[in-house]
């Protein structure tokens, strides 16, 4: 079938008694200690979530319902021969755990086009707010300005029976991706383009018309913009984004609150914010050094950096320890399609450079570059060179990953979640004996 509902209504009864008979067998397992650095410590190796979507290797990193990044470009439905994969084709497979085929990817586009219209009341919102206000703080407001139409918190004001909660969920889900590129655009026009909107192209995909709704129309650039969807979209649970996404939809708000949250989380500087923080970074490097620094000068002003109290931005991850896949494939683009450009010539500089200084710190656990070191400098190389920009675009592709999953937590019946907090007193009393 090429209707994603009907596919995935079939699969929702064979895991709903697959998580029973997992509770059954093994409710009562351990699935690891916790100690009093990881209460104090983010929580970090704990494994307290369950996600379905994705699985995050420390060493291998992200595989998508268990696809690798390079596996899902060989095998996902692309736009144009040997092209970059389609982002609705990693949204089927991360909805049914199915990779589909061409045709099925066809119907979600053609799905998500129907439902793409963004209400006049929306850009009214946007417009509203100080010009100066950040892109991702629109962001997070206009998908509230969405809410209104959540067919979830209606169903539920209406007394929806509990095994039917998926099903306005997945609605929701499927009405609030496809409003993102109108959306998105929306905000880039608007703050960067005098307000000059431009219309949905109904023979586009949904990546290649938020490039085009954003005024990029070439080709190569709405290329860049699938595989920038594609890698972009989940990252198993835990994530400032994807947890704090979960975190608010266990208490029954609908995916427009939920998700809005984790764009709030995603808006951090620790997390997506970090790839706007990159290019600022970068252009800092540029404005000093020029476009073709030594080695040395770059080494030096890592170790400024490092010395006057901040972190290297696109550097680091809490649970990669090796380079991000996501680093590499947008490594293999530049490669390919702009190998001279100064800026990535520059990013590469920092490839070699950083990790070693990072590593005789003593401290930072993984030296390598994330998916931010990466994507800023091919937005740039194709003119979307507005850096404070980025997050939205990483928050459009996140809602792909996190929002599918929202569908499966709500029929898979997962509660609310509420972990214990202790006081330090109780800490010093458990472990001081007195
Ligand atoms: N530059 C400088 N110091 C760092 C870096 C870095 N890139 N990464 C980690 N550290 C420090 C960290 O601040 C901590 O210092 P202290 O003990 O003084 O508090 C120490 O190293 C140990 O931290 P880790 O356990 O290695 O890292 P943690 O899991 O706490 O944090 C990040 C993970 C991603 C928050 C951290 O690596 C970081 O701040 N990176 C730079 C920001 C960034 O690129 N974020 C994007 C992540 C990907 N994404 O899109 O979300
Ligand atoms: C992400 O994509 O969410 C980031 O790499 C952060 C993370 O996984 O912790």
């Amino acid at each position: 079938s090429t209707d994603l509902k009907s596919v995935l209504a079939e699969k929702i009864p064979q895991q709903q008694e697959r998580l029973k008979a997992i509770k059954k067998s093994y409710g009562s397992k351990q699935m690891g200690g916790v100690s009093v650095d990881m209460v104090i410590g983010g929580m970090r190796g704990i494994t307290g979530l369950l996600w379905e979507t994705s699985l995050l290797d420390p060493d291998e990193g992200i595989r998508f319902r268990g696809y690798s990044i390079p596996e899902l470009q060989e095998k996902l439905p692309s736009a144009i021969p040997d092209g970059e994969p389609l982002p609705e084709g990693l949204m089927w497979l991360l909805l049914t755990g199915e990779l589909p085929n061409k045709e099925q990817v066809a119907a979600l586009s053609a799905d998500l086009r129907s439902r793409a219209a963004l209400p006049d009341h929306v850009n009214a919102t946007l417009k509203a707010m100080h010009p100066n206000t950040h892109p991702m703080t629109q962001f997070s407001a206009g998908v509230l300005a969405l809410q209104p139409e959540s067919t979830f918190a209606a169903a539920y004001e209406k007394g929806i029976n509990k095994m039917q909660y998926w099903d306005p969920v997945y609605e929701d889900t499927m009405n609030l991706i496809a409003k993102l590129p109108a959306l998105a655009s929306t905000i880039y026009r608007n703050v960067y383009k005098g307000g000059d909107l431009i219309e949905a192209d109904p023979n586009l995909d949904w990546a290649a018309n938020l490039a085009h709704q954003m005024g990029f129309q070439d080709q190569e650039t709405q290329e860049l913009m699938r595989l920038y969807q594609t890698i972009h979209t989940d990252h198993e649970g835990g994530n400032v984004s994807a947890h704090a996404t979960h975190l608010v939809g266990s208490a029954l708000s609908d995916p427009y609150f939920s998700f809005s949250a984790g764009l709030n989380g995603l808006a951090g500087p620790l997390h997506g914010l970090a790839n706007q923080e990159v290019l600022s970074w970068l252009f800092r490097v540029r404005d000093e050094l020029g476009d073709t620094p030594s080695k040395d000068q770059v080494k030096d002003f890592v170790w400024a950096t490092l010395k006057s109290g901040r972190v290297v931005p696109g550097y680091g991850h809490a649970v990669l320890r090796k380079t991000d896949p996501r680093y590499a494939c947008q490594r293999v683009f530049a490669m390919k399609h702009l190998p001279d450009d100064p800026m990535f010539r520059l990013v590469s500089l920092f490839y070699e450079v950083v990790p070693s200084i990072l590593q005789e710190t003593g401290k930072v656990k993984n030296p390598w570059p994330n998916v931010d070191a990466h994507s800023g400098v091919l937005l740039q190389y194709y003119g979307i060179k507005e850096q404070n920009f980025y997050t939205v675009l990483f928050g459009v592709s996140r809602a792909i990953g996190v929002l599918s999953q929202a569908v499966w937590s709500r029929a898979l019946g997962l509660p609310i979640e509420r972990p214990k907090s202790v006081t330090m007193d109780v800490i010093e009393k458990k472990f001081s004996g007195t």
